[in-house]
């Protein structure tokens, strides 16, 4: 074991009812870009996805599609891991609800839930959404305009009536609002944690937890009949993935409690019913919640009857790969709902990335090819000015490590693009075109101030843009054992006389279809 501090950080496990989207490549994105940072910055990060296989929507599509419910989930979850390959995600565990590590993990933490006092068997008798996988009260029911019932997401509900076991959320209304009084972090951003809170509030139901009108899932122990209800397969699988049930492995005690990144639409299952089954069965609760918001597209809701779906592949390939990582990322306050525009990433694609950071690397990269023997310059005494600039670029990681540690991803792409800017200003006033002319020593000294500037903004723009990061790295001739932050500031600065490659340029201008026919 490395002895260094670690990070376990979680996407939701998707439904293998649906083939992967932009909602989906969003979340994991999210998470990729804290577990490539965490990993740069000193940590063992264990980054876990996977999908969601059991329940009465997936047992639905399996059987509108003609084929054992087994046979689909395989099929579809392989689409899951390509969505990490397409999206160059960092994954450590790809985890499945239908693998024998997790029955049995959930049979355990079942089984120390009844063992625990905390569910009993009755009978329901409500509404239910399949579509959601959730139970409404009345109270909770719009009416459609075929008179349908609708929950809240607008998903269709049916009138359930079956035995079922029930969990002793109602105990646990205090103890929800105990814990999230006293870690006001826990779930973020405040604006969600105020709406749980006043769920938690207005006062908790015992849950129904298992269903016995279909068969598709996790068996209860002893009473096969039942099967438990999706929602507590799913989230066990955080921790599953950690160890559990082994809980006094050093697994689980290396890895537990994680950071669990979601869709604001399923905030409710991780904050409030989570929460509660991990107190009521003596597990910690997780480190923090995140619940971030939704995408529209061109203003539109997204959704499958008005055929706007957005493909992660179709955009990867129009606008290339780090171009929609750094757009989702910078578009968006995160946690905040976000509008997907082409205008949008094209903006993002030949402004920031084009003409701000990738012009500022060409025209340093190809100065010093051109007028300092395609090495590394020597540099002279720094002035004010170099040692101010030089000063932006060292204090950088403290300014994103603050952003990302409240998951404010926009805010630390802000900061870097700050110190891109004061690089692009530093290079206009210093002028070193001129300086060739009249003290080509100075200018020697500034193209190595900006090529160290460089250095600093490629090494923090690995996790949201790898492989352009990488390329712009390799431009300076950056070993590979260099590429963490521990190589930030002075200690491992460029060495004059270091020959470098010829410089290509790494963030291409996107050029319209119509334009570029012309
Ligand atoms: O909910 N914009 O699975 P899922 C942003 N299996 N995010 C979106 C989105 C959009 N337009 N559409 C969907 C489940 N999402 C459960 C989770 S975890 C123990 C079980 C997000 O496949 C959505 O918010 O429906 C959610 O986080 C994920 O994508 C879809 O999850």
């Amino acid at each position: 074991m490395s002895g260094k501090p670690t990070y376990y950080i979680t996407t939701p496990i998707y439904y293998v009812n649906d083939n992967p989207h932009i909602g989906h490549a969003y979340t994991t994105l999210a998470c990729d870009v804290l577990a490539r940072f965490m990993r740069l910055d000193g940590h063992d990060v264990m980054f876990l996805t996977g999908t969601d296989e059991h329940g009465q929507k997936v047992e639905k599509a399996a059987e509108a599609a003609g084929v054992d419910p087994q046979s689909f989930c395989d099929r579809v979850s392989e689409n899951f891991r390509i969505l990490a390959e397409t999206m160059n995600f960092s994954i450590d565990d790809f985890i499945r609800t239908t693998e024998p590590r997790h029955e049995r993990s959930v049979q355990a933490l079942w089984t120390k839930l009844v063992d625990a006092g905390q569910i009993y068997l009755d009978a329901y008798e409500g509404w239910y959404a399949v579509r959601d996988e959730a139970f409404y009260a009345e109270d909770e029911l719009t009416t459609g305009p075929d008179g349908q019932k609708l929950a809240p997401s607008g998903a269709p509900v049916e009138w359930v009536k079956e035995p079922s076991y029930f969990f002793r959320l109602s105990a646990w209304q205090d103890g929800l609002l105990e814990l999230y009084e006293s870690r006001p972090d826990f779930i973020m951003p405040e604006s969600r944690r105020n709406e749980v809170m006043s769920f938690v509030k207005s006062g908790l139901r015992d849950l129904s937890v298992s269903r016995t009108s279909f068969k598709w899932g996790v068996p209860v122990p002893g009473d096969p009949e039942h099967i438990m209800y999706v929602w507590i397969d799913a989230l066990t699988n955080y921790i599953t993935a950690a160890g559990y049930p082994d809980e006094d492995g050093e697994s689980f005690k290396r890895w537990w409690p994680a950071i669990h990144m979601m869709g604001k639409d399923i905030l409710r299952f991780h904050a409030v019913y989570w929460p509660a089954f991990l107190m009521a069965a003596g597990i910690e609760v997780p480190r923090r919640i995140f619940a971030h918001g939704w995408w529209t597209r061109e203003g539109q809701k997204i959704s499958k009857s008005l055929g706007n779906v957005i493909v992660p592949s179709d955009i990867v390939a129009q606008y290339g790969l780090d171009q929609v990582r750094y757009a989702l990322l910078r578009e968006v306050n995160f946690g905040n709902d976000g509008d997907f525009s082409h205008r949008g990433v094209v903006q993002r694609t030949n402004h920031d990335l084009a003409n701000e950071y990738g012009n500022l690397a060409q025209r340093v990269l190809s100065m010093i090819a051109k007028n300092c023997d395609g090495q590394v310059p020597e540099h002279g005494a720094f002035t004010p000015e170099d040692q101010a600039m030089l000063g932006q670029a060292h204090g950088l990681l403290a300014a994103v490590r603050g952003h990302l540690d409240v998951q404010a991803f926009h805010l630390a792409l802000q900061a870097i693009w700050d110190v891109i800017g004061e690089a692009n200003r530093y290079v206009d006033v210093q002028a070193p075109w001129t300086l060739k002319k009249t003290d080509p020593a100075r200018m020697a000294t500034v193209l190595y101030v900006l090529a160290e500037t460089i250095r600093h903004l490629a090494l923090l723009t690995q996790p949201v843009m790898p492989e352009s990061s990488a390329r712009l790295l390799d431009q300076i001739a950056i070993p590979a054992d260099q590429r963490d932050f521990a190589a930030l500031g002075e200690g491992f600065a460029l060495k004059p006389g270091t020959p470098l490659p010829k410089p290509q340029g790494v963030f291409p201008r996107y050029v319209e279809e119509e334009e570029g026919a012309a």
